[in-house]
């Protein structure tokens, strides 16, 4: 068994090349959830979907969230009630958004867990459903939300994700996150297991901080990373000191992380053996190393199916050398 700790598009991107390398009942991916948010009622689980769909083949390849040729009728008929909805409402929003065939899967998710069911079972439901063969796990059936401490225009608050990332646009400084509910979550079923059984725990190219970060805050989670260090490999989500996607590369800085592959080195060490760099990062090779993982440098980034396979290639090859 190959486990995959796995926030949204990055680590999607890799599944999918996984699931080229190696049969996919194979491998596990444990979810990252504290995206998740309840709009219209319904409880929506970002990077749970977007596994799922590009699994799935559904995606949107260049939003890289959401399903491909979606429509938005729905969305549209909800800015009507933009005009009448009275200050402090959320209902009707229209910030956030929902395709019309997406929403098909928000509304079987929370009638499944209104019924009592928990969200690894609806999550092996769904992914069912489209047909994904790798096992999509959250990394909790209990509700863990990611806030960040914001300032914009002069003003510090605390919000949720999604008003950060998506109403925010990722554009305003973050000085401090914390996962609400984490200290009491429990690992969903499997997830302990997966991970002390593994033959290889792969960190994804997911932001380290909001999408691993609330993963390892599970209790018992990052200890059962670290106990198997030896077998761990970390992906750089960052290249050339940017982030592919969203926000990584300036939330490292303004939570005082270096903003570099030695930045995440310096993250990943206590828990990983192992780090892969892009070939860019190369002349950072020695500077991995002294914070204390093994660097392998090779191409990261994951333009086509045909790299995310050969990445994944890689990263199962780093093992095999070593057994
Ligand atoms: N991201 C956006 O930037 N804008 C959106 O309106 C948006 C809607 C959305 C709906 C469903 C879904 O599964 C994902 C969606 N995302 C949207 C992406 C989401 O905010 C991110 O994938 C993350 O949570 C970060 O990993």
């Amino acid at each position: 068994v190959i486990c995959v700790l796995a926030g949204g598009v990055g680590a999607a991107r890799f599944l999918r090349g996984l699931q080229q390398a190696v049969p996919p009942q194979t491998v596990t991916a444990i979810v990252n959830t504290a995206d998740d948010m309840r709009l219209h009622g319904l409880t929506i689980c970002p990077d749970l979907d977007t596994c799922t769909y590009t699994l799935a083949e559904a995606i949107d390849p260049d939003r890289g969230w959401g399903l491909a040729g979606e429509s938005w009728q729905v969305l549209h008929a909800l800015e009507r009630y933009g005009e009448v909805r009275p200050t402090g409402s959320s209902a009707g929003a229209t910030w956030f958004g929902l395709g019309d065939r997406d929403l098909a899967t928000h509304l079987y998710r929370t009638q499944r867990l209104a019924e009592g069911a928990p969200l690894s079972a609806v999550t092996v439901e769904i992914a069912r459903a489209w047909g994904v063969g790798i096992r999509l796990v959250p990394m909790s059936d209990d509700p863990v939300a990611t806030k960040l401490t914001i300032t914009d225009a002069g003003r510090t608050s605390e919000v949720d994700f999604q008003e950060y990332f998506v109403a925010r646009r990722h554009d305003v400084p973050v000085s401090a996150v914390h996962f609400a509910g984490a200290a009491t979550a429990r690992p969903a079923p499997g997830v302990l297991d997966a991970l002390a059984t593994a033959q290889l725990v792969v960190i994804a190219p997911s932001n380290p901080i909001v999408s691993i970060g609330p993963i390892l805050a599970v209790p018992g989670i990052a200890d059962a990373v670290a106990a198997r260090r030896d077998h761990t490999v970390a992906i750089s989500p960052i290249v050339a000191g940017a982030a592919l996607k969203g926000p990584a590369d300036r939330m490292l800085a303004e939570l005082g992380h270096e903003r570099s592959v030695t930045g995440i080195a310096r993250i990943y060490a206590p828990l990983a053996a192992t780090l892969v760099i892009d070939r860019a990062d190369e002349p950072l090779a020695p500077a991995v190393a002294a914070a204390g993982m093994e660097p392998i440098v090779t191409d990261t980034v994951m333009a086509t199916l045909e790299r995310a396979a050969a990445l994944a290639r890689n990263v199962l090859g780093t093992i095999a050398a070593r057994q």
